[in-house]
């Protein structure tokens, strides 16, 4: 359901530079010629810059770069996944925000986004580098009815949702490195950080936390991470635009999950082995405890990794940094 707000943006956005009549608006949303001019000047105090030109109407002259609820909207496909947006143009992390909307009940498909992470996090307690206004730093909170032991797949689900978007949207094919990164030429340009609200036997929420690099230039990311880090402008060399990015993990998250629910991991499996850097690869795994190297030799229906050691045993790895 779009708000009288959105339907008067996607109306000046329809009709491409061209003046929208105020009288026109009143009479098709079945408000006032104030209540219209109200809303415009919100939508001029969010960064939309709007000029009114006598006796035809209003012009959308420019739009904030922001991935607002109003930005998002226009752009989604989704019957579920982001039907409800929760926006903050700052706060510490997603993560910690939609653990606590999911543990307050926010409905399936809830998203919550952000411009800019004081605290953004990887795994591990580690910290993730969230620059304002130039990434995509989101967490979507899905309720599927599942046992809790399958909810690690959906760092995989999500890995391959996310480089469809990547390639529907800007052409180029970013690889998966197991378990939760995307690369391009080597780089890292998106981190995935699941997590879980659960009982013993069955899901409550599970928290989907994604970091894309979108917009950065390379000096944007902290000196640390220069030389591993990259953004899909760095590889593309052209700015992308967030909500419609945003609007396409959505779609693809929505449609990989719910094949994930319906038919098991086989058909995902397919497809992120197709994206894999990982598989057929010899690789040194970091576990908590130790680190071991073998060939990576595929991945089970779990989403465990296979390492095949030099003695011949092939190991299951659940969590590891992996080395190529
Ligand atoms: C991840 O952890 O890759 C998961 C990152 C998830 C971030 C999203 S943003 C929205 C949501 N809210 C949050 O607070 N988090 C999620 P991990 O595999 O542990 O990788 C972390 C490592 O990646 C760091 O130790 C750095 O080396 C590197 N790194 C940090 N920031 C980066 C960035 N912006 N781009 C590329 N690499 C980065």
């Amino acid at each position: 359901k779009m708000t009288i707000k959105e339907k008067i943006l996607s109306q000046l956005l329809a009709a491409k530079g061209e003046p929208v009549s105020g009288q026109k608006l009143a009479d098709e949303l079945n408000i006032s010629r104030t209540m219209i001019w109200k809303y415009l000047k919100g939508l001029e105090e969010e960064g939309y810059v709007i000029e009114a030109v006598k006796k035809k109407g209003y012009v959308l002259q420019s739009i904030p770069d922001v991935v607002s609820k109003e930005r998002i909207s226009p752009y989604l496909t989704t019957s579920h996944l982001g039907q409800n947006i929760m926006y903050y143009p700052i706060c510490d992390s997603t993560q910690n925000i939609a653990a606590e909307k999911a543990r307050e009940g926010a409905p399936h498909g809830t998203l919550v986004i952000t411009e800019e992470q004081t605290a953004g996090r990887g795994r591990l307690e580690r910290s993730w580098d969230s620059t304002a206004n130039k990434g995509v730093w989101m967490s979507v909170i899905i309720r599927p009815e599942i046992s809790p032991h399958l909810a690690p797949q959906f760092t995989l689900v999500s890995a391959v949702a996310i480089t469809k978007a990547i390639e529907d949207i800007t052409g180029c094919v970013a690889e998966i490195k197991w378990p939760n990164d995307l690369l391009m030429n080597g780089k890292k340009v998106t981190g995935i950080l699941t997590e879980l609200q659960a009982e013993m036997d069955r899901v409550q929420s599970i928290i989907i936390g994604i970091g894309v690099n979108v917009n950065q230039e390379v000096e944007a990311f902290d000196v640390s991470i220069q030389s591993l880090a990259t953004s899909l402008k760095i590889e593309t060399g052209s700015e992308v635009n967030r909500p419609e990015l945003v609007a396409k993990i959505l779609y693809y998250l929505e449609k990989y999950s719910n094949i994930y629910i319906e038919s098991g991991f086989e058909p995902i499996k397919l497809l992120w082995e197709s994206y894999s850097c990982t598989i057929g690869k010899r690789i040194r795994a970091s576990l908590l405890k130790e680190t071991l190297e073998g060939v990576a030799i595929g991945i089970t229906n779990e989403g465990v990794l296979q390492l095949q050691l030099d003695d011949g045993e092939i190991r299951g790895i659940y969590s590891a940094d992996i080395h190529l």
